[in-house]
């Protein structure tokens, strides 16, 4: 298949654009680098040594003779070049990674929350309206998240994938209707996630396009089959406050002896994944397209749930480091179950990377290796939810 993976070079963009490639597809990266520039914002690298884009195009066309195109383009900003683009390419796919993705910076300043809305959503709605236009048969494969559910409030229901249904009443008329979701979101991040639901739910609607919304949890680990080939070919491994994800960041911190910064009492149930299952999800979804006219089709792409604080003690109990509990920056509910529906992903052939003592040292050992790139200041989450209330 012609694929066009828009972010192609951030933290899951890359590795699946590599897997693609390697299972025989013809893979087009679109990205602006601005994940490398916000590196420089924070100052707070990669703790793995990226390579630029154009040394990693190098490198995997050495390795596997199977080149991967690279466009730079703003996909919220630069609309003609991207329908241009779509034109040319005759896509049979479309990946779409291409969104600010972190609850933290999302929530950092007003500055931070326009830009993730204005990024996020009109990155979306430019995918879809050039696809109208220029790819009307083309398959879009969104990476959506868990975090529109919410947490907290099913009280131990199992959460369906994407729709459900209800009965509404009014005017002393009831109907039964399949509904998205409730939408709840804990973020201005994961409130884009939640508009971008009704931008595809409009455009399959309205022009029969075919879209899947991949609703996944945290990703863990770094490393994939592709990205061990060659050095050069290093995923990311973020590790700071704003954009390292829980599990990674108590891996890393347990391989650096920081104690692991478990937010308020760590009762929050989550959602997660391995990026080797990220990467083969994207590939079965793409090869699985729904058909023009059909509702959007949400899979919940996550494997395992956990509890912070179990993650914690077990990752504690593995290398000695302590557990220390923080104020939790962020406004969530401190303990929540979380049961969740992934028969979609099993029935597309699946098998679960479960987590595992192999694969915890294996990302210790990372870390490890790089652990000389990682500036301790960074380590704790500086981003409040609330902004503290002016005395009267
Ligand atoms: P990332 O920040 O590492 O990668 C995103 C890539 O998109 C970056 O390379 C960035 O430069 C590019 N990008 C952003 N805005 C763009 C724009 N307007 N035009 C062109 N390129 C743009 O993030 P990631 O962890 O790879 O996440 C990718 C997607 O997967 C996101 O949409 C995220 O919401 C979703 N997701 C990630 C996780 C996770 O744990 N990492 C979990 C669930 C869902
Ligand atoms: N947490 C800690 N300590 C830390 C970091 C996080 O206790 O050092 C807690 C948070 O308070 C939260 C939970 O761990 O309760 C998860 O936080 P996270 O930063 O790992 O994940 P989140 O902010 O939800 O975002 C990440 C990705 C996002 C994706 C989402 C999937 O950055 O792109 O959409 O995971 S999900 O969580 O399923 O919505």
């Amino acid at each position: 298949m012609r694929i066009i993976v828009l972010g192609g070079d951030g933290f899951c963009g890359w590795p699946t654009s590599l897997h693609l490639s390697a299972n025989g597809h013809h893979v087009t990266i679109v990205d602006n680098l601005v994940r490398r520039r916000t590196d420089t914002e924070l100052g707070a690298s990669s703790l793995t040594p990226i390579r630029p884009i154009e040394e990693r195009l190098t490198a995997w066309r050495e390795t596997r003779n199977s080149p991967i195109d690279f466009v730079e383009l703003d996909v919220a900003k630069d609309y003609d070049a991207l329908e241009e683009l779509f034109r040319e390419v005759r896509p049979e796919a479309i990946v779409h990674f291409a969104e600010q993705r972190a609850a933290p910076y999302s929530m950092k300043s007003p500055r931070h929350k326009r830009y993730t809305v204005d990024n996020n959503v009109n990155a979306t709605n430019a995918v879809l309206c050039a696809m109208v236009e220029a790819a009307p048969d083309a398959h879009l494969v969104h990476l959506g998240t868990m975090g529109v559910y919410g947490y907290g409030k099913t009280k131990g229901m199992t959460i369906p994938e994407g729709y459900i249904d209800a009965t509404l009443r009014s005017g002393g008329v009831s109907a039964d209707v399949e509904i998205l979701y409730p939408a709840d979101p804990g973020s201005i991040y994961h409130m884009t996630k939640t508009l971008d639901q009704l931008l595809f739910y409009y455009y399959a609607k309205n022009d029969g396009l075919k879209i899947t919304d991949l609703h996944q949890g945290i990703v863990w680990g770094t490393a994939t089959p592709e990205t061990d080939l060659d050095e050069r070919l290093i995923n990311r491994f973020d590790y700071d406050g704003d954009y390292g994800t829980v599990l990674n960041r108590f891996l890393m911190q347990a391989a650096i002896g920081h104690p692991l910064t478990v937010h308020g009492s760590g009762g929050q149930t989550r959602a997660f994944i391995h990026i080797r299952d990220t990467v083969r999800c994207i590939h079965k979804a793409a090869q699985t397209p729904p058909k023009r006219g059909d509702r959007v089709r949400i899979i919940n792409q996550m494997t395992e749930t956990h509890r912070v604080r179990d993650l914690a003690a077990m990752i504690s109990g593995m290398t000695g480091v302590p557990v220390e509990h923080q104020l939790n920056p962020r406004k969530e509910a401190p303990e929540n179950d979380l049961v969740v529906a992934n028969d979609m992903l099993l029935k597309l052939g699946l098998q679960p990377t479960r987590l595992s003592d192999g694969l915890m040292t294996e990302v210790v050992a990372i870390a490890r290796r790089y652990a000389e790139r990682c500036d301790r200041s960074k380590i704790v989450s500086q981003s409040q939810w609330v902004r503290p209330v002016a005395a009267e």
